[in-house]
């Protein structure tokens, strides 16, 4: 049972019987079943015979198979060809599990209703084969909260049962575990500040114990630069974003602690050494993997940009340390068609959970490339690098579930997890994002990752309707504007002494 239970919110959940969470960490939270060739035929289920004419107000782009092919067959072009076989009745808007209803581009419409009730479900009991979730607990909590941010709903109700929830997380050592009595670890201390962040308030941050926790990431600092991203864990892009989200937003000192291992190689702060360690991360592709010589990947992708980009302004920190034209090649050739949607690495499926980790990317990249920023909104901007348009087909078209949540693709139950990240990616496709001359913190360090404001894209300018606009998120943080603001101002008032 929850502490408090969501009261006049509380649904009757709904779980699939099949394909629940295999394993528990976030790494592996999305990850789908095997692909059952039987089951993966186009040819099965209600769907409309392929051959079905589109909706109007759908281009050829998005109801046909690319015009060039790979002669070569291999077990990755068949499930290439069945993924784009299933999402084309869905793209056409012909499926019979889509909901009316459709606009004038024979796109869908956000079944705002339905997204609100999965996600406040997504809080209430699970039966017992999700003990596998069990060290995601703030993860849970995140997922709903800045899912339900995004649709307009007000994070701060939840502000007294999140704080009983995370309490018994926090170790007395610093940091939060996936749960009561797990150790801590860099991913369920990101999504529990950031979960206390949105619910906001003076009881929410005083939670946090600063001291402890700048001394635990002081321990998960490595001589290369790079932090792990628990102790005696693994050292990846996860552990550096993490790391640098929690010390920017409640402003921790960035001097390493005295008995911090790293010191003994020379370093004396948390950035010491981490930019660099970020470059090591672009591969031959142009992408970016979790720690030197693996492969590229966009969720790891999404972390060392937006890592870059607390680190100082994207136009000198991105520039600097990655090689644009290549990462540029690399980012774009994650966008398929007829599908839309985002893959995260190369020879592998769209899948809406990229519609951020990828999505965020273009953003950052922009703004990058935009240069210094002005007063306002750049007067001149390199503009939108990828598809709004196609991104929006598959999301709206693809990832809404028939009783609420978001998907991975046609076939996938919904999980909390992809109903955040598709959200917040359908949010990057309707608004602008760009850096001011003007930070909310008033400190030099950290004061560009401050900077950020987003303007809307008008629905006329991309197939969306004006009712599905969702609202913004702060493009590192991925929660309002508002909470990272709150949060800083707030621990920047109260400067620790250590
Ligand atoms: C591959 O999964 C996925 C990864 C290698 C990385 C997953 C990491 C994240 C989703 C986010 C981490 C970020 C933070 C802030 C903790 P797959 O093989 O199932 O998927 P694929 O076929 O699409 O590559
Ligand atoms: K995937
Ligand atoms: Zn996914």
């Amino acid at each position: 049972m929850p502490p408090i239970a969501a009261t006049g919110h509380r649904r009757k959940v709904r779980f699939p019987t099949t394909n629940l969470p295999a394993k528990s960490s976030i790494a592996t939270a999305h990850k789908t079943r095997p692909v059952n060739r039987a089951t993966s035929s186009p040819s099965i289920g209600k769907m409309a015979s392929p051959s079905q004419d589109p909706r109007p107000g759908v281009p050829a782009l998005f109801t046909q198979p690319p015009p060039l092919r790979d002669p070569l067959v291999t077990e990755t072009i068949d499930l290439q060809d069945a993924t784009r076989e299933k999402c084309l009745p869905f793209l056409k808007g012909i499926h019979s599990s889509q909901k009316e209803p459709f606009n004038a581009c024979g796109v869908p419409t956000l079944q705002r209703d339905d997204h609100v009730g999965y996600l406040y479900d997504s809080l209430e009991d699970y039966p017992a084969g999700f003990v596998a979730m069990d060290s995601s607990r703030p993860w849970m909590v995140y997922w709903a909260l800045a899912g339900l941010s995004l649709l307009g709903e007000d994070a701060t109700r939840f502000r007294e049962r999140v704080i009983v929830t995370l309490r018994p997380m926090q170790n007395p050592t610093g940091g939060f575990g996936g749960g009561h009595g797990q150790i801590s670890h860099c991913a369920g201390s990101y999504a529990a500040v950031l979960a206390l962040a949105m619910i906001g308030g003076e009881d929410a941050f005083t939670l946090i114990d600063r001291q402890a926790m700048w001394r635990w990431l002081g321990r998960l600092k490595q001589a290369d630069g790079g932090f792990r991203v628990c102790e005696g864990g693994e050292e990846d892009v996860r552990g550096a974003y993490c790391a640098m989200t929690i010390i920017s937003l409640l402003d921790l000192p960035l001097s390493l602690p005295h008995d911090a291992e790293a010191r003994n190689a020379g370093l004396e702060s948390f950035n010491s050494g981490l930019a660099e360690y970020l470059s090591r991360c672009q591969t031959f592709e142009g992408g970016i993997s979790g720690s030197p010589g693996t492969e590229a990947h966009g969720a790891y992708a999404f972390c060392a940009l937006a890592c870059l980009s607390i680190l100082g302004p994207p136009e000198e920190t991105i520039i600097r340390h990655m090689n644009i034209p290549l990462l540029l090649s690399w980012l774009s050739a994650r966008q398929y068609a007829p599908e839309g949607g985002l893959s995260g690495r190369t020879n592998k499926l769209v899948d809406g959970c990229y519609s951020h980790w990828v999505g965020g990317c273009w953003p950052l990249l922009q703004s990058a490339l935009d240069g210094r920023p002005q007063t306002g909104a750049p007067e001149t901007s390199v503009g939108s690098l990828f598809s709004r348009e196609g991104l929006t087909r598959y999301i709206l078209g693809c990832c809404q579930s028939h009783h609420g949540g978001l998907r991975d693709k046609p076939g996938k139950h919904a999980d909390s997890y992809h109903t955040c990240y598709v959200l917040t990616g359908l949010s990057a496709t309707q608004h602008h994002h760009y850096r001011t001359n003007s930070s909310v913190s008033s400190s030099k360090t950290f004061s560009s990752a401050f900077s950020w404001r987003s303007s809307p894209i008008r629905a006329e300018d991309n197939v969306f309707e004006k009712n599905d606009r969702l609202s913004p998120v702060h493009p590192l943080y991925v929660i309002p504007h508002r909470a990272v603001e709150n949060m800083r101002l707030w621990s920047e008032a109260r400067p620790l002494r250590v």
